[in-house]
């Protein structure tokens, strides 16, 4: 199962979808080249297809806002990153390929050559009710598409929920296992 670009959309558009009225149109010219949104939401699917909550990403002044929100995943710490392709081939979403890293550092936090722009501070915890929320603000990631950490280099990336918590220093994925949830980032 595949989870293509449809799945992810800016705010004002998501919202027109699902038919919010009060949202603005601000980006609805058909013709203009697409404008930086301000904000983008990405929903996460489960290897069976189900929903595992969704993330969304900001512009704030100090750079990227980063809000994850889960739903449905075990109770828990789990690593969550930026990864470089905009695929989520379902069960195991190894399509999503390595973490978003165009600085070409390493995996981590904590590590003396890291981190990998697609890294999070630190895991997210999820509790006894299957839900977990966390935010970040990153400065390593950016909205805007001719950026050279643009979230659309190379037609966009994925955000990746996986198993176990992410240790924040080993490569290439801070020993956080098997991947659980995935969502197209492209905007
Ligand atoms: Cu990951
Ligand atoms: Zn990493």
């Amino acid at each position: 199962m595949r989870f293509n670009g449809l799945m992810v959309c800016g705010v004002a558009a998501c919202a027109m979808t699902m038919g919010v009225g009060q949202m603005q149109a601000q980006d609805a010219a058909p013709a203009a080249p697409a404008k930086t949104p301000k904000e983008i939401k990405v929903p996460l699917k489960n290897s069976t297809g189900g929903d595992s909550g969704y993330v969304t990403f900001k512009t704030v002044k100090k750079g990227v806002k980063v809000t994850v929100h889960l739903e449905n995943v075990a109770f828990g710490p789990h690593g969550v990153h930026v990864h470089e392709h905009a695929v989520c081939d379902a069960p195991d979403f190894k399509t999503a390929g390595g973490h978003f890293n165009p600085d070409g550092k390493h995996h981590g936090y904590m590590n003396a050559d890291g981190h990998h722009n697609g890294d999070l501070p630190s895991s997210v915890t999820v509790g006894e009710d299957h839900k977990g929320e966390a935010s970040f603000v990153l400065t390593s990631i950016s909205l805007d598409r001719s950026a050279p950490n643009s979230l659309m280099l190379n037609g966009g990336t994925s955000v990746v929920v996986h198993e176990h918590a992410d240790d924040e220093k080993t490569d290439p994925s801070g020993n956080s296992g098997n991947r659980l949830a995935c969502g197209v980032i492209h905007y």
